[in-house]
């Protein structure tokens, strides 16, 4: 009998590409780490969600939950698979700094390089919002940028210089980079939750699309590049063969 399908709420890329949301990327892993079956629905409005932010699940109970790490706690108190069990104190701890680090920091210096840069902002504008009618597609875009530009202000990255920004975040990509350095996964051997956190990230760092100091230190490391790549082939085979090719 196949276990009931958990509804996987979450933005869906263009076809062939991994998701733009380190949030929703994090989860669709993570679901694939534990082996628990998911119907992907596609977010239009995240306001739509329980928290007004993407991803979120409907359980096989029918119970909504929101937020990526409430939810990975929800399915493994649901389900028992805990991909962590095996941690040590330390390593759970370097999991918990890692997660802190990628989606309290790092995610909001890329989501400045993306939304706030100007170069960038040319590139996200026709991207995310080219399908709107053209009578509202420039309000709905700079409503939304202002949006971002007011949760970075308030967040606090966004009242430092683009050098400083740009500082700041390469320093959390080499911070990650050295974590990575000597082992494939965070904790080993074997990928836990924080791979699916980190991994999502550093997909979403080395995004083609878009160009900014925090892709290029990314690139710099080759224990990057080799982890992007150990994800893609672990969690989504068939677009790292199609990569490949
Ligand atoms: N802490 C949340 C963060 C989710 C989040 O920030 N999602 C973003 C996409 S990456 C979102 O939905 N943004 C839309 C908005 O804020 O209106 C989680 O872990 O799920």
């Amino acid at each position: 009998m196949t276990a009931p399908q958990i509804i996987l709420h979450q933005f869906v890329p263009p076809p062939g590409m991994l998701n733009f949301s380190p949030f929703c990327l994090k989860l669709e892993a993570w679901l694939k780490l534990v082996g628990l079956p998911y119907q992907v629905v596609a977010v239009g409005d995240p306001a739509e969600g329980p928290k007004g932010k993407a991803p979120w699940i409907v359980d096989a109970t029918g119970r909504s939950v929101a937020d990526s790490t409430l939810v990975i706690d929800h399915l493994i108190r649901l389900h028992g698979h805990d991909p962590d069990a095996r941690l040590t104190p330390r390593d759970r701890a370097v999991a918990t700094a890692v997660t802190a680090l990628v989606e309290e920091r790092l995610y909001f210096a890329l989501l400045w390089c993306r939304w706030i840069d100007p170069a960038n902002w040319q590139v996200l504008k026709p991207a995310y919002f080219g399908d709107l009618p053209e009578a509202i597609r420039d309000a709905v875009a700079d409503g939304s940028r202002a949006g971002v530009e007011a949760t970075l202000k308030a967040q606090g990255l966004g009242r430092h210089s683009p050098e400083e920004i740009a500082w700041i975040g390469v320093r959390d990509v080499q911070a990650l980079a050295a974590l990575l350095a000597d082992r494939p996964w965070l904790a080993g051997d074997h990928p836990g939750t924080a791979d699916c956190t980190a991994w999502a990230m550093v997909v979403n760092l080395l995004t083609p699309m878009f160009d900014h100091p925090l892709r290029r230190a990314a690139e710099a490391s080759p224990d990057l590049l080799a982890y992007h790549r150990r994800g893609l082939e672990r969690w989504f085979p068939d677009l790292a063969t199609a990569q490949a090719a």
